[in-house]
């Protein structure tokens, strides 16, 4: 079998550095208006990525991602965060045969694309489930022969398409209701519970290496329904059907981490199966508020350290790693900011928590940010001067710049900003209203000053 990290390539594209504490000095006569820039980069200390920090421990961090947005923002955070994507849409069957016989597999390809140059698994998903389904598939009739060819048909042309190419494979998603019962889906009617070991066993001969999973919902903590997967999976092994993992999705409530989460992991582990949170997210009532965010980390945190307590836990995947790309508020009304990344990509709480389980400092990466100073205006006692703080690759929710005034200058008024001076040193942070700073974008405040003798451009600290 394959295991479950691929060894990193040499060339391995690297997130933009977060270290630099680099004084940057930018001078440009410009003789009449002497404007004169000085910027710094944000001096904070570094995190690893989180992909760095599960890999040392042996564990996948992944998210589920659109093709369409890989590029930009969205595409270094998800090239460089993380070691394993999965394929939100695209490789489900109405993406990938709208039109019976017709296939469309540009989405699926763009995301393995990406995944193998930026060096992650891909986790295949999904194979049979009661939903995102055909039209043709599910307005047809069919007999139980059929209907097995079809499966039959479908899981090997996928499967076959991407082998050798893929980690894993969600190859069942949710086949059991809440009461542990089997969810009465087009496959359980036509073709009876067996078409779960058929589904898996098809998988198996088109990849034999792909880890296979069953995939659900609300099966995190012990109950009737998880009990229900544990001995599906206790029969599958038994029978010789070729099982390799279960998926938890983990789409969670703040606060309502199961406590028995752990021991639900434990219990799927000593069947001789893996097990991975397959779709984390911990959706909140809207707004959110700090103390609500603080919950939401402590919650991540739970479960990254269930999943890092135990071997066979494979990792977790988040479902979706920014406010931007969730499913929360299309269908959970009034609910939202269930990810790790708000909707500008700004590090939240919860993406400190996943980086401290995984052994790693909680100071979030800043990316690129710089605060550049200009004089924008002189006369012979006072001056107006200008301090534009930008972001690309990260984006801030608050900021504070300081610098030390070495002839002399004394601020006396500022604008966009709550600014003081202690001796020669000028601190400066944001206003109520301009702290967001989105990655491709900047915040400009001003203030005048005093001087004389001299007014050179001070080096100005960013953080
Ligand atoms: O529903 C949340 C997840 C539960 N577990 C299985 C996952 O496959 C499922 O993912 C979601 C996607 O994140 C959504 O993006 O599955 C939904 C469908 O059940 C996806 O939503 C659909 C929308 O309902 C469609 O209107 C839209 O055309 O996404 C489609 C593609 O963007």
């Amino acid at each position: 079998m394959r295991s479950s990290l691929h060894p990193r390539p040499a060339r391995r594209p690297r997130p933009r550095s977060r270290t630099r504490s680099r004084l940057v000095a930018l001078f440009t006569g410009v003789a009449a208006v002497g404007v004169l820039l000085a910027a710094g980069t944000t001096a904070r200390a570094a995190d690893a990525p989180l992909r760095d920090l599960a890999e040392a421990r042996g564990k996948v961090i992944g998210t589920a991602v659109t093709g369409s947005k890989l590029t930009g923002t969205y595409g270094d955070l998800a090239g460089g965060q993380f070691n394993s994507l999965t394929p939100g849409n695209a490789m489900k069957w109405e993406t990938v045969e709208p039109s019976r016989g017709s296939y469309d597999w540009g989405e699926a390809d763009r995301i393995v694309a990406f995944a193998q140059a930026h060096d992650q698994q891909v986790r295949g998903h999904t194979l049979v489930w009661h939903s995102q389904n055909p039209g043709w598939l599910t307005d047809g009739s069919w007999t139980a022969d059929q209907l097995s060819t079809l499966l039959q048909d479908h899981i090997t042309t996928e499967v076959t398409r991407y082998k050798g190419e893929l980690a894993a494979w969600d190859v069942v998603n949710e086949p059991f209701n809440e009461d542990g019962t089997y969810r009465t889906s087009l496959w359980y009617q036509g073709l009876g519970s067996d078409y779960i070991a058929r589904a898996l066993t098809w998988a198996h001969a088109a990849d034999p290496d792909a880890k296979l999973y069953i995939n659900d919902y609300n099966v995190e903590g012990v109950n009737a329904k998880s009990t229900a997967l544990y001995d599906l999976v206790k029969s599958l092994k038994e029978r010789g059907v070729p099982i390799d993992g279960v998926g938890l999705q983990a789409h969670l409530i703040l606060g309502l981490v199961p406590s028995t989460l752990q021991q639900n992991i434990e219990r799927f582990a000593a069947l001789g199966v893996d097990v991975a949170v397959t779709e984390l997210d911990i959706r909140m009532q809207l707004p959110s508020t700090d103390a609500k965010l603080a919950q939401q980390a402590a919650d991540y945190r739970a479960v990254m350290n269930a999943c890092v307590a135990v071997s066979r836990c494979a990792g977790v995947t988040v479902w979706g790693f920014t406010d931007s790309d969730s499913w929360i508020p299309d269908v959970f009304d009034g609910y939202g900011a269930a990810t790790p990344y708000d909707a500008n990509y700004v590090p939240k709480p919860a993406y400190g928590a996943i980086a401290t389980a995984l052994g790693g400092t909680s100071t979030p990466p800043t990316g690129d940010c710089t605060a550049a100073y200009s004089v924008a205006n002189e006369w012979n006692t006072g001056f107006t001067g200008q301090v534009t703080i930008s972001c690309s690759g990260a984006a801030l929710s608050s900021w504070k710049v300081s610098w030390d005034y070495g002839a002399g200058q004394r601020i006396t008024q500022a604008w966009n900003a709550t600014c003081a001076q202690s001796g020669t040193t000028v601190t400066c942070s944001n206003a109520s209203y301009n702290g967001t700073v989105p990655s491709g974008g900047s915040v400009t405040f001003g203030f005048n000053g005093t001087w004389s003798g001299s007014n050179p451009v001070p080096a100005v600290t960013l953080g």
